[in-house]
């Protein structure tokens, strides 16, 4: 897999200039910022957390506002979803064979999935073979997953604390059907909510950022 390289920094200008087409909906601006920057070699972690973690917070505050309409801030989140895939090539350039399995997902009811797919895709960086299910997996299906793929580590991303009980049922069955599996949690839910909710939980851990999570997972082969 091609490591990480020295990251090159983005101006203000650029996040404006990407702000402005992603909030006009200017797909072929958008992906051409993103291509320019991988191609001088952005690190993925800044392009993700500093371009595009950054830019739909934006979009979420001006909908907050009702300075922007649904309708955009979907297009917003359809259009980051299509620019992280330009940065592919470098991610999923290993075969699965001989590295640990990742299942990563968000709990029913959860709608947000681009926090989730960001840490599938750093943990694949990191050489986990990740299986990313998307938003709102029904429980029974996620537990299915695991067995089913002999995961090693399970992934949970929470955005609204609404969607806290049915997270916590999430981990009580995970953790009830496989003793030893590690679990680990975060999305904004908690800097709402706090992380009170899932601190009783044997082996769950809780990493307030993708970058926290890096340091501490470890990699997904032995
Ligand atoms: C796009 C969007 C939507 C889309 C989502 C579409 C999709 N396919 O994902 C739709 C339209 C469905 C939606 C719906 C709603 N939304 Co909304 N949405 C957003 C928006 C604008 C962007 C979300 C996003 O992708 N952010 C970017 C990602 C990259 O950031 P992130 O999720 O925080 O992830 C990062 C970290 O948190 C962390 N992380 C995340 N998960 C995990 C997991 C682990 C294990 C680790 C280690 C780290 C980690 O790593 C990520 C990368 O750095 C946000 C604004 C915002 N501040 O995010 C509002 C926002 C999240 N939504 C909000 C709300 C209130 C709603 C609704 C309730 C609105 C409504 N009345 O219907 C519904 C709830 C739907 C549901 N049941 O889940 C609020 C949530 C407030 C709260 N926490 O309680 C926000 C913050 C908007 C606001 N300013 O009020 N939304």
């Amino acid at each position: 897999m091609v490591q990480s390289q020295p990251s090159v920094p983005f101006t203000e200008t650029v996040f404006k200039t990407y702000l402005a087409a992603l909030i006009r909906g200017d797909s072929s601006r958008c992906l051409a910022i993103v291509k320019e920057l991988i191609d001088t070699q952005i690190d993925i972690r800044d392009l993700y957390t500093q371009l595009f973690q950054s830019s739909l917070y934006e979009v979420g505050r001006l909908w907050e506002q009702n300075k922007i309409s649904v309708a955009r801030e979907h297009l917003a989140t359809a259009i980051t979803d299509r620019a992280m895939h330009l940065a592919y090539p470098r991610l999923f350039a290993e075969p699965p064979n001989g590295r640990k399995r990742a299942v990563v997902s968000c709990a029913a009811n959860e709608m947000h999935q681009i926090g989730g797919k960001m840490v599938a895709d750093i943990l694949e960086l990191n050489h986990w073979d990740t299986h990313f299910l998307g938003a709102n997996t029904p429980t029974d299906q996620l537990l299915t997953h695991i067995e089913e793929e002999s995961a090693s580590l399970v992934a949970l991303s929470l955005s609204v604390y609404f969607n806290m009980p049915s997270l916590i049922q999430l981990i009580t069955l995970v953790r009830e059907t496989y003793p030893g599996i590690k679990i680990i949690v975060g999305g904004q839910a908690f800097l709402y909510g706090g992380v009170d909710a899932v601190q009783s939980f044997e082996a769950v851990t809780y990493f307030s950022s993708i970058v926290e999570m890096e340091a501490r997972i470890g990699k997904g082969i032995e």
